[in-house]
């Protein structure tokens, strides 16, 4: 496409959607017109692909998942379709760059953190990977809250995305379905067997919404697929006609709270009845819709999993499973067995955690109020599959009831997952292996082939060419531009880990980054960052598990240091945290005020402030990360061994050439084994001696009691920051209840505080080691390409054919 057409594209835009003419327009009005432009060309895309499915009449993957935390789109279509030169040269008779434009884009933030923003990177993948796919979410009103920190406490106020982010979708009012909450179930036999009759429901309207996601040099366009909910209008003319005309309004609105807002709480389980029925809406209408597309494409339903691969990520989606059959028995007149075996073939579960406050177990009667039919559905899997467990395992109470999918009033949506899938992944090489000896362990003794690994990937074009462009000129001069197509060159780079002059760029480069990161947080946030301070950076949700206070504790100690001689040499750091806390997650708001008041106790002594710099950052997002993970040197990846599932942060940092500080847990493991445990700083427990350390007692204030150190950070604690005391963060380590320091901060810190010695005196020290260091990690960072994790899922998982192939 030629500058000239561009132009033609957006003036139509212009004058056809705002009635202005080019002079006129306003900045807001371009930026539309132009995402207008860009969703036309990825439209007719769309439709030459569909032309070249139809023909192939092949499988698709149907991606089901509660969150999609997109971020912007501009940037990544625009470069996916090669368009940048014509669009900035379109642009410039606006007197706009096309990044003006990017900055006017909101973040589609419609996800908490890393399950989200996997399933984002996922749809770049399968598009790029020629893979006909399609996901599945709620288009909320509101997405995930923008963090306020006021005096330190983390405020939230509504995120509202859609006057900027709407001009990406399409409403497709074609694809609207009823969805049906409450009322009664009916059963009567007759000749032609079974007959199940809902009746008494509410109706709830499911309104599709399109968004086209590009792939970079392929033919596939990815469909994301937001449901709306919305009021079925039914005028009540009794009402109406007796002139009560407002009363017959009335009620009208219930329904769309359904998808007013995400649920911020990530890692963390509630069980609330709104969520339910989210959970339930994007679950029935996706069905639905699939089992039209398959009808009018193929025909029979028996051909179902030939077709479609349908996967659940993360249990929130579980309900598909009870209504797959619904629909198969109750609308298609399948018998149960039929429909089973056609369900299990069709579904496949990912796993994202093993923490108990995690795990989705909802009460019985709330599913059987808000959804009798697929309560009953559940309780017959449940009935079959333990019956099948008596005959195995005659007598063997305890294990059969751990893989009961009901218990105690309870509904246990991993055990329906597990029994209903053919295939249940973690998502890293440790992750599978620990949900394989721990929560699914009956399981995985019964049907050992149904478990696997798909190790998470991150889409490398947005965090590596996109927003590290610098960089990428680098690895082009060096290596070509073959990874950006295939990362797995990326390792062609490590030729040049003794070139002097390659190692210079990219310390500059790096300098770069950190300069216009600083440039950033200043005009964004008024922080003052010295870009020659080595970046320390955590950025990640705020959670006890992932040890932000692990962090502070070793800051805490730098600045006594500081503090008892402030003229002490020291390498000057500054780090640098960006995290949001669940709402109501009365501890995470309290890590991140300890960590405001320390920056702020710190930058009142200048001396100090040279030396060791604290930073919040405050909203933390996607458009964020992509400005700081190019500008960070080191990587803190510290959560207990164990906890995190696989982190993807990780491998963000790493392509861009940080080193990392990190315990053996999730990726990490993986990480270092690509890159050699020379580029990387390995401390703390292991997963399994962590486990023993539970089992033997853990006891933090032996730590305390040997360790000066550890006691002197906890007397600072009690003495507090900025005038306010911490003493409850002391307490947390020591006494806390029902366990002390559930996290093992006390037990991993002094390895954790040699690690980061280590790092500052190699940093000062050696700078040539470093920049060798960090060009390792970017050689080494192509296996967690997230086209690498879809080839996997494709071939082992949904047996899903690239185009291409
Ligand atoms: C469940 C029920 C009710 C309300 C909310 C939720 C809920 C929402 C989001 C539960 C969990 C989440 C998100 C979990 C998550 O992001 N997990 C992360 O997934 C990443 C991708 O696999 C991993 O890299 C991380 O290790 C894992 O923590």
């Amino acid at each position: 496409m030629t500058e000239k057409e561009v132009r033609t594209l957006i003036q139509g835009k212009l004058s056809r959607y705002f009635g202005v003419l080019p002079q006129e327009a306003s900045r807001e009005q371009i930026y539309k017109a132009v995402v207008m432009s860009v969703r036309d060309i990825l439209l007719e895309k769309r439709q030459q692909f569909h032309k070249v499915m139809k023909n192939k009449k092949g499988k698709r993957v149907y991606y089901l998942c509660m969150e999609f935390l997109l971020g912007r789109s501009l940037k990544n279509n625009v470069y996916n379709l090669g368009l940048q030169d014509a669009y900035e040269k379109a642009l410039k008779s606006y007197e706009l760059t096309l990044e003006d434009l990017y900055e006017e884009e909101p973040d589609a933030g419609l996800g908490n953190g890393g399950l989200g923003r996997l399933a984002a990177c996922f749809m770049d993948a399968l598009a790029t990977g020629d893979y006909p796919a399609m996901g599945y979410s709620i288009r909320y009103d509101y997405g995930l809250f923008k963090q306020k920190i006021v005096d330190g406490w983390q405020t939230e106020l509504p995120d509202v995305w859609l006057p900027g982010g709407e001009v990406w979708l399409t409403q497709r009012t074609d694809k609207s379905c009823i969805v049906k909450f409450d009322g009664w179930v009916h059963e009567e036999w007759s000749d032609q067997g079974l007959k199940v009759t809902h009746g008494g429901y509410k109706e709830v309207e499911a309104v599709a919404y399109d968004m086209m996601i590009s792939g970079k040099n392929s033919e596939a366009v990815s469909v994301l697929r937001l449901w709306r909910a919305r009021n079925v209008s039914r005028f009540d003319m009794k009402l109406f006609s007796q002139g009560d005309y407002l009363r017959c309004m009335q009620d009208e609105n219930e329904a769309e709270v359904i998808s007013k807002v995400l649920y911020p709480a990530d890692n963390h389980y509630e069980g609330k009845s709104l969520r339910l029925k989210q959970q339930y809406f994007l679950v029935s209408a996706s069905l639905q819709n699939i089992i039209n597309d398959h009808k009018h494409r193929y025909g029979p339903l028996n051909l179902l999993p030939e077709m479609a691969a349908i996967h659940i990520n993360d249990t929130h989606p579980a309900l598909a499973i009870p209504e797959l059959m619904r629909i198969l028995m109750d609308e298609n007149g399948f018998t149960w067995d039929d429909a089973w075996a056609i369900t299990t073939a069709t579904f496949a579960y990912t796993n994202h955690t093993v923490m108990a406050e995690a795990l989705e177990t909802w009460q019985e009667d709330l599913i059987a109020r808000r959804l009798p039919r697929i309560h009953m559905i559940i309780k017959e899997i449940n009935r079959r599959f333990v019956s099948e467990l008596w005959n195995i395992y005659p007598g063997q109470h305890a294990l059969i009831d751990n893989m009961s999918i009901m218990s105690n009033g309870m509904i246990r949506m991993a055990n329906l997952c597990v029994v209903a899938s053919h295939k249940v992944n973690g998502v890293s090489a440790l992750h599978s292996e620990i949900i394989k000896d721990s929560i699914f362990n009956g399981f995985y003794r019964l049907w050992p082939d149904k478990f696997t690994n798909v190790t998470n990937g991150i889409a490398h074009r947005r965090w590596l060419c996109q927003s590290n462009p610098e960089l990428c000129a680098l690895l082009n001069d060096c290596i070509g531009e073959g990874y950006v197509q295939d990362a797995s060159q990326l390792s062609k780079f490590r030729k040049y880990e003794n070139d002097s002059s390659v190692l210079n760029r990219l310390t500059e480069i790096k300098l770069l980054k950190k300069k216009q990161f600083a440039d950033y947080a200043y005009k964004k946030e008024g922080v003052l960052i010295d870009p020659n301070t080595v970046f320390d950076v955590q950025a990640k949700r705020m959670h006890e598990y992932k040890r932000q206070l692990l962090n502070v504790m070793n800051i805490i100690s730098l600045y006594n240091e500081l503090k008892d001689d402030p003229n002490k040499k020291m390498q000057p750091q500054t780090f640098i945290f960006g995290a949001k806390a669940a709402p109501s997650y009365l501890m995470a708001k309290k890590i991140i005020k300890l960590i405001c008041y320390l920056a702020e106790d710190i930058r009142k002594q200048p001396k100090i402030r040279e030396k060791l710099n604290v930073v919040y950052m405050e909203d933390y997002n996607v458009s964020m990360a992509e400005r700081l993970m190019p500008a960070s040197e080191v990587s803190e990846q510290i959560s207990l061994a164990g906890k995190e599932a696989s982190g993807t942060g990780n491998m963000k940092f790493m392509i861009n050439g940080a080193l990392t500080v990190g315990t053996l847990d999730g990726a990490n493991v993986e990480m270092s084994e690509a890159v050699g445990s020379d580029n990387i700083f390995i401390f703390g427990l292991r997963a399994e001696e962590v486990d023993e350390l539970w089992t033997k007692g853990y006891n933090s204030s032996r730590y305390y009691n040997t360790d000066e150190g550890l006691r002197r950070i906890i007397e600072t604690l009690i003495r507090g920051f900025n005038g306010e005391s911490f003493s409850d963060m002391a307490n947390y380590l020591l006494t806390g209840s029902p366990v002390a320091d559930p996290y093992m901060c006390m037990a991993d810190y002094e390895s954790y505080r040699q690690t980061q010695q280590k790092i500052k005196s190699l940093y000062a020290e050696d700078p040539a080691r470093w920049a060798k260091m960090s060009l390792n990690n970017i050689a080494a960072a192509g296996i967690f390409s997230a086209d690498r994790s879809i080839k996997e899922y494709a071939d082992n998982i949904w047996h899903l054919k690239s185009l291409k192939s």
